[in-house]
């Protein structure tokens, strides 16, 4: 399938290591999956569920110890530990390579290596890289097949001479937990991973190479990887706009990225394209904007609590070609079911660990990180730029977390280096000691902390790097908080197709339209500038938006004693700007 001769090496040193009994290079054609899902049914790997209702569609279980990504056991394996920083976990590459090795020595034995090739993101685009992954996991190939382009296009693009190229390395091994690594080797482009075969840790395109990888090379390159998801918003009559937002696992952000706009807004012809649901790969063009790719080529979307209401849009993309991993089997009509779908009575069906289930069981039937695989092509409002290889352009970022108190819903940031500030405090609010009676805030900057190769100080450095370069074509940057409640612990905001209204405001904003007011935490919108049209049945009047853009000083105080205990961390490598931001942000309290 290549000439390249540094591909044709690696793969042969691979096969040598592992001694797998066949070698099987992924072409990319429809006829060899075809084959591969049938080897996949055949073996049990995968269950078709009812053909005539999710044509194309089966479903998966992990091992049980195996259901979720391993963060204890993800390394980034730089020369200098300080180079990775305090919220990663650091191994010396030589001393990983030598575990490594003996781990793989032999794993594939009696098995199958696949080689895939893979272009994340569209095939010959300038910001997009070419990559080679070997597995021996057929599971691990059909998902690949859905997230990446894979093929022989994928070597095409790369021709015959360069040797750069990312280099993925994954074996199931026995599962076992005590040796199972996701090492990356940021300087190496490379990234092996042995003894899980779920998400994050055995898909390696994803996490570890669009993200942890990618985030290294951006930096050395002097561009951004980023967890963003990116939307279109197509107005009447005016220039869709791009955004990308930032949001931790967990806040919403596939709900976010697949949005559909409320009544009033669809019959003005308002609509919400989705470019990407969970990785942007942004550079600076010529023109001197910033513009943005989606690296994957399909959606690994949590399946827990997405249903007709929170996502219309993932509902209809799972209906067809979609994997489904640790969801229930429901066996009377051979379908599938996840907690937060419906309210269907479950009376026959498996678990997610494959134990008898119904919907009296005490216990959940779908784990609460069960998935999706599924084509982007498949979604309704996937954008038709998605494969464009100039990308779309980024005129605004969102950050956001879940706050009960503190974060407004929404507010802009001054200028670019406070925006770095607010990318750099997001934080989720999760419960937290014994009983999971109190409440701590887990910071998560910019929602990067589980993916980012190199050490944060470092890559907040690199933002506002990005800032000086980028100068006047800088997009804009908010924070959004969907998740306010009122005494009572309930949310207010009704969140989901209705945050369109946020939306609104921050393309208002982002055009120069709309004023502000100043708060001590950046501009916030006049309360009569959030449209709140058409919704008095939900409770939310002029008086209820002025209380979810409430900024409570006292809160913002202790905040502020939260970021300098995160800040900490970062000991002198910390940039300067970033502790004049704060020392800013605390004087506009006083
Ligand atoms: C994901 C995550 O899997 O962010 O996308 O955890
Ligand atoms: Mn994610």
């Amino acid at each position: 399938m290549t000439k390249n001769q540094s591909i044709l090496n690696w793969v042969e040193e691979m096969s040598i290591l592992t001694k797998p009994a066949d070698v099987v290079w992924i072409d990319g054609s429809d006829e060899q999956i075809a084959d591969l899902r049938q080897k996949a049914v055949d073996s049990g790997i995968i269950k078709p569920l009812c053909q005539d209702k999710l044509p194309g569609c089966a479903v998966h279980r992990t091992a049980v110890h195996d259901a979720a990504r391993s963060e204890q056991k993800t390394f980034i394996c730089s020369p200098n530990e300080k180079d990775v920083g305090p919220t990663n976990n650091w191994c010396a590459p030589d001393e990983m390579y030598d575990t490594l090795h003996k781990l793989f020595d032999g794993v594939m034995r009696g098995r199958t290596m696949y080689v895939i090739p893979f272009s994340m993101g569209p095939v010959g685009s300038k910001l997009s890289k070419v990559g080679i992954k070997i597995t021996d996991s057929i599971f691990v190939v059909l998902n690949t097949f859905i997230l990446a382009r894979c093929g022989k296009l994928a070597l095409d693009s790369l021709g015959d001479e360069s040797n750069d190229w990312v280099r993925g390395m994954h074996s199931t091994g026995q599962l076992d937990d005590e040796n199972r690594y996701i090492a990356h080797f940021p300087l190496d482009n490379a990234v092996w991973s042995i003894n899980s075969g779920s998400g994050g840790n055995a898909l390696l395109t994803k996490k570890c190479i669009a993200l942890r990888n990618a985030s290294y090379q951006g930096k050395s390159e002097g561009w951004l990887a980023e967890h963003m998801l990116i939307i279109g918003v197509e107005r009447p009559e005016k220039d869709t706009v791009y955004i990308a937002a930032a949001l931790p696992s967990h806040c919403g952000k596939t709900n976010l990225a697949m949005l559909v706009p409320p009544e009033g807004y669809a019959k003005n012809g308002y609509k919400v394209w989705c470019v990407s649901d969970d990785v942007a790969w942004l550079k600076q063009g010529t023109d001197g904007k910033l513009w943005a790719i989606n690296p994957e080529n399909g959606f690994f979307g949590v399946a827990p609590d997405t249903n007709n209401k929170t996502n219309p849009n993932a509902i209809s993309t799972v209906q067809k070609n979609t994997i489904f991993t640790n969801v229930v089997h429901n066996l009377d009509d051979n379908s599938v079911w996840w907690e937060g779908l419906n309210d269907d009575k479950i009376t026959n069906a498996v678990d997610w660990k494959g134990n008898p289930w119904n919907s009296d069981s005490s216990e959940k039937g779908a784990h609460t990180n069960a998935r999706f695989t599924a084509p982007a092509s498949d979604c309704p409002c996937i954008s038709p730029e998605h494969d464009n290889a100039e990308g779309v352009p980024i005129s605004a970022f969102i950050f956001g977390g879940k706050r009960a108190k503190t974060l407004p819903l929404v507010y802009q940031a001054f200028d670019w280096k406070h925006g770095v500030f607010v990318g750099s405090i997001v934080g989720t609010e999760v419960a937290s000691g014994l009983t999971g009676s109190s409440v701590s805030v887990r910071r998560d900057p910019m929602a990067m902390l589980p993916f980012c190769g190199y050490n944060m100080a470092d890559y907040f450095g690199h933002w506002l790097k990005m800032g000086d370069r980028l100068g006047r074509n800088a997009p804009k940057v908010f924070n959004v908080n969907w998740f306010r409640t009122n005494d009572e612990g309930n949310f207010v905001w009704p969140g989901y197709g209705e945050n369109m209204r946020v939306l609104d405001w921050i393309i208002e904003r982002v055009c120069g339209n709309k004023g502000v007011v100043e708060t001590p935490i950046g501009y916030e919108p006049k309360p009569e500038d959030i449209n709140i049209d058409g919704l008095e049945d939900a409770g939310i009047t002029l008086d209820v938006i002025k209380e979810l853009l409430s900024v409570d000083k006292v809160l913002w105080k202790e905040e502020v004693n939260g970021i300098k205990q995160f800040y900490t961390k970062f000991g002198d490598r910390l940039p300067e700007e970033m502790k004049t931001q704060l020392v800013d942000l605390e004087k506009r309290l006083l």
